[in-house]
């Protein structure tokens, strides 16, 4: 196992990975920017390093800054967490030949997941079920680009294959769109990431959005801890996360879940991985991977008793996966919320002092958190401040706990989601469970929120 490990990120996750790392036994580096001195996990770090100002370019991805601070201090790996240079192959690669080990899959993975075409043809190849779509990218001839739309059938989505995540797509509803379409999504996927080159799919209605967690060891092992339903999105932010998803059956969960392990180990996938697919009417369409650890790992954690985190860092360290498929078990529901210093209506981030905190506890109630009485919430950065994570027996038993543990948060100076979460836990979209992906936008334009009482 590794001496010393620096982490290159910042808030909840920072913390969870510092965890993880004195856990084994590892000395851990917190490099933080200048607005960052007061974090939890800066504080409790062996040592710890200011890697430059406020804004992220010239810190959180300011990569020879990060590196001098690993030679400086004797690292030996990094752990990159989630965002910033997470999935920055060329930050991947530059760890590596600067002589650190990357807590992360190879460079040429996170690469190969970044070109969203060249994902769905490696998914493809290994039998992993797709969206029908332009297999490939789109050419320049307008004609050829509107067959397309139509043998594959309207409505489709036109998405950046340098994109992901929701940045970079349009819907077109009939073909007549797609000449005008076409090139306004062009000029903003060259504007954004600096790559032109568009495909196409046939656009889901209704989807939801459930993902698959994998880890894959340098020995020829991959195993998959079977799925997150992330569907309650606003804005392509997840906001409340759980495993297992409603309705999935043993059968489907080991079928995509197979598939899913076959595909890391023909493409030598290595570390912690999610495939993301939509799932309508009974079948599975990937549509992404990510090859990073999640903020929503924490529910997979929980269902399996198994720490991610940890995981990585034998698998980074060269260790063998302590565990084959056959010894994953999966017990009870976990729920979790994301709470975010924002404005539970407007949604505006609300940064500044923690007059007070207390965070909920108690049995199957965890909350990852850099939250203090006395901690200031700097503004340059995501809203995002904590986790909370409820176990249950049944997905009955893990909804009526984040109830409670919702109840019991305390925050004086700070403005957050809770109500927005309260409200949630409250609805039937949620309490039926298997709701899409637009529910929750849907259910928020029909004012479920701002006619709600506050109670504050
Ligand atoms: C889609 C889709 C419907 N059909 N692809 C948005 C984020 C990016 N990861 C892919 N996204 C979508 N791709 C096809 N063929 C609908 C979405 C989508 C979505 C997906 C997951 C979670 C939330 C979403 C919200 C809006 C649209």
């Amino acid at each position: 196992m590794f001496e010393k490990v620096l982490i290159a990120n910042r808030g909840e996750i920072a913390l969870r990975i510092l965890r993880a790392c004195h856990e084994l036994g590892v000395q851990v580096v917190a490099v933080h920017s200048s607005a960052d001195t007061e974090l939890k996990h800066v504080r409790l770090a062996d040592e710890s390093v200011c890697i430059g100002p406020p804004p992220t370019a010239q810190s959180y991805l300011n990569i020879p800054s990060i590196i001098a601070a690993a030679e400086v201090t004797g690292a030996d790996a990094i752990h990159p967490g989630y965002g910033f240079l997470a999935e920055n192959a060329d930050f991947a690669e530059r760890v590596e030949t600067s002589g650190f080990v990357f807590i992360g899959p190879p460079a040429s993975a996170i690469q190969t997941m970044g070109d969203k075409v060249r994902a769905i043809e490696t998914m493809k190849a290994a039998g992993v079920p797709t969206v029908p779509g332009s297999e490939g990218v789109l050419g320049d001839d307008m004609d050829e680009i509107v067959r397309l739309a139509e043998d594959i059938g309207l409505p489709v989505i036109v998405k950046a294959v340098g994109g992901g995540g929701g940045r970079g797509m349009r819907v077109a509803h009939l073909s007549t769109e797609l000449p005008g379409l076409i090139p306004l999504t062009r000029g903003e996927a060259e504007a954004a990431f600096g790559d032109p080159r568009l495909y196409m799919e046939k656009f889901l209605t209704h989807p939801r959005h459930i993902e698959i967690q994998v880890l894959a060891d340098a020995h020829g092992n991959a195993i998959h801890l079977g799925e997150r339903d992330c569907s309650m999105q606003r804005r392509h932010q997840k906001v409340v996360e759980e495993a297992p998803a409603p309705g999935i059956t043993v059968e489907e969960r080991e079928r995509i879940g197979r598939l899913c392990t076959n595909a890391c180990l023909e493409m030598g996938y290595r570390g912690a991985g999610t495939f993301e697919f939509l799932y309508q009417d009974g079948e599975f369409y990937f549509i992404e991977m990510n090859t990073r650890l999640q903020v929503e790992h924490p529910v997979t954690e929980m269902i399996t008793g198994l720490d991610i985190v940890r995981e990585q860092l034998r698998i980074a360290a060269g260790e063998p996966l302590g565990f084959r498929q056959e010894n994953v078990t999966f017990s009870g529901h976990a729920i979790e919320c994301r709470i975010n210093a924002e404005h539970p209506e407007t949604f505006a981030p609300s940064p500044g002092e923690v007059a007070l905190w207390h965070a909920p506890g108690g049995p199957g109630m965890r909350v990852d958190s850099h939250l203090y009485t006395g901690y200031t919430v700097p503004p340059f950065y995501d809203s995002l401040v904590g986790k909370l994570i409820a176990w249950g027996g049944s997905r009955t038993a893990a909804i009526a706990r984040m109830r409670l543990a919702l109840d019991e948060v305390v925050t004086e100076g700070l403005v957050t989601n809770v109500p927005l979460h309260q409200l949630i836990l409250a609805s039937e979209g949620f309490t039926g469970g298997g709701a899409d992906i637009h529910f929750l936008e849907n259910w928020l334009q029909s004012g479920a929120v701002s006619e709600a009482p506050t109670g504050s």
